[in-house]
């Protein structure tokens, strides 16, 4: 299949987990360009305390683009190389607080204590909340939610002008270097009405993705959230790992998140979170991960995220380091490693390279001819893909299955080397191995 199908949009997402930014362009100009990647999510770029740890990303010191992923004239080049390849690049925006740490010096030599960052921001801009730890307590107190502490780290005032200024005036300075669009990090501890007027004061018109995880019964939902723009759909990533063990693969053709729209709605299988709590699959469940990922990229509900990390045991363990910086990334050949070492880049998108074309390809197109038999699935969606999931993990089957493709001979978007499939009068019989799919586009 050639890369440059003709009605292909690119539709996929990667986020790529402490990758460097030198290493983003590598793989922008290398892998996700020439699949049709749409877009690749990075980990904060602003100056962050340091230590070895993977969250010290998530404790902001200053809005200097100076971080263990790379410097400022780095990450511009990334953009520039991410562009020239057609990929876009969605920044993560970690807005709703600063530094939880006594104090200390950041990467960049930035100097602070817990509620003073010098030129930035001081006492008065942040939040100080009467539960007796000063967190978030209660997650049925909207307000506690909002205006506490989450695990310490300092709660910006983000409904006051002066601080909203600060927001605005960084990610402007991420626009002016091309970033494309915005993950919100905790935008569940914003008011919805905070990171809305935030997001309309950046300049031009970014793509945003609040990050609200849905939690039961609890006051903030991520459809508060729409207004700003779009979520991940943390209840698609739960219920898509839910159903895959079980073998009702089928039912991910129900898939929703809530009441959140398919065009809002960012789907994945795993993010950094989910895959150390454990709320979701991950490449510590090879089969099933692998089966969740094809459901995640056949479905037309959302806009797919695939994940690209590194392996752990100790979930703070950060990514490999030099001199407090991340050295490059070297990807382990995929399928290659059963139990990879702690610190092995697994770059588990570059499996659904293939179907991330096939995905382009498909575009909206609503599936049919759905054909369903135990615990395998296959449909088309529209007339220009097919895919079949075998979701027994101990059988394989051999359905001949309608399609609307047209007739002619298929590559495997799955396995590029097998272009064995045959579409004669509508008809197409393929061999699927237990936790594999196939899936067939026309080039
Ligand atoms: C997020 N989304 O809302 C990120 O996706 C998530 O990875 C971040 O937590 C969190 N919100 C804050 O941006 C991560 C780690 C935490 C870590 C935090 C700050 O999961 O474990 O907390 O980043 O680095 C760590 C310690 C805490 C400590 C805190 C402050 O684990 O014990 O209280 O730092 O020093
Ligand atoms: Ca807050």
């Amino acid at each position: 299949p050639s890369p440059e199908a003709p009605n292909a949009t690119p539709h996929v997402g990667v986020q790529l987990f402490q990758w460097p930014w030198a290493s983003v362009a590598r793989e922008c100009t290398e892998v996700l360009g020439p699949n049709q990647f749409a877009f690749v999510l990075l980990s904060p770029a602003q100056e962050h305390i340091q230590g070895d740890q993977w969250w010290t990303s998530y404790q902001p010191v200053s809005y200097q683009l100076e971080s263990k992923l790379g410097t400022r004239a780095g990450f511009q080049q990334m953009v520039a190389a991410c562009h020239d390849a057609g990929v876009e690049v969605v920044a993560d925006a970690v807005i709703n607080h600063m530094a939880g740490i006594d104090g200390g010096t950041g990467v960049a030599g930035s100097a602070f204590t817990h509620y003073d960052y010098p030129g930035l921001y001081a006492d008065a801009d942040f939040h100080h909340c009467d539960t007796a730890s000063g967190d978030i307590e209660n997650y049925l107190d909207q307000q506690q939610i909002q205006e506490c502490e989450l695990s310490n780290l300092a709660d910006l005032r983000t409904e006051d002008a002066a601080v909203r200024e600060k927001i605005v005036a960084y990610l402007d300075d991420l626009v002016g270097l091309g970033v494309d669009g915005f993950r919100i990090d905790a935008a569940k501890h914003m008011r919805a009405s905070d990171v809305q007027a935030i997001v309309e004061q950046v300049d031009g018109d970014p793509l945003i993705i609040s990050e609200v995880i849905r939690g039961s019964g609890e006051p903030v939902q991520p459809e508060d959230y729409l207004d700003a723009g779009s979520v991940f759909a943390f209840q698609f990533a739960k219920d898509v790992s839910g159903i895959v063990p079980g073998g009702a693969v089928y039912r991910a053709l129900d898939l929703v998140d809530g009441d959140v729209p398919s065009e809002q709605a960012y789907t994945f299988v795993t993010n950094h979170d989910t895959e150390r709590n454990r709320q979701t699959l991950s490449y510590k469940d090879p089969d099933k991960y692998h089966l969740a990922n094809v459901l995640l990229l056949a479905v037309p509900y959302g806009t797919p995220v695939l994940y690209g990390g590194y392996a752990f045991s100790d979930p703070d363990a950060g990514a490999p380091q030099a001199d407090g910086v991340v050295t490059p990334v070297d990807c382990a050949e995929p399928g290659a490693i059963e139990y990879p070492e702690p610190g092995t880049w697994l770059c588990q998108h570059r499996a659904y390279a293939g179907l991330a074309q096939w995905a382009a390809v498909v575009g909206d197109a609503e599936p049919q001819n759905v054909w369903q038999e135990g615990y395998a699935v296959a449909f088309d969606r529209g007339s220009l893909g097919l895919i079949a999931i075998n979701g027994n993990s101990t059988k394989a089957i051999e359905p001949e299955l309608t399609t609307n493709l047209p007739d002619g001979t298929y590559c495997d978007a799955l396995a590029p080397d097998d272009c064995s499939h045959e579409v004669r009068d509508g008809r197409v019989k393929v061999a699927v191995a237990p936790m594999t799919a196939v899936a067939l586009y026309v080039p």
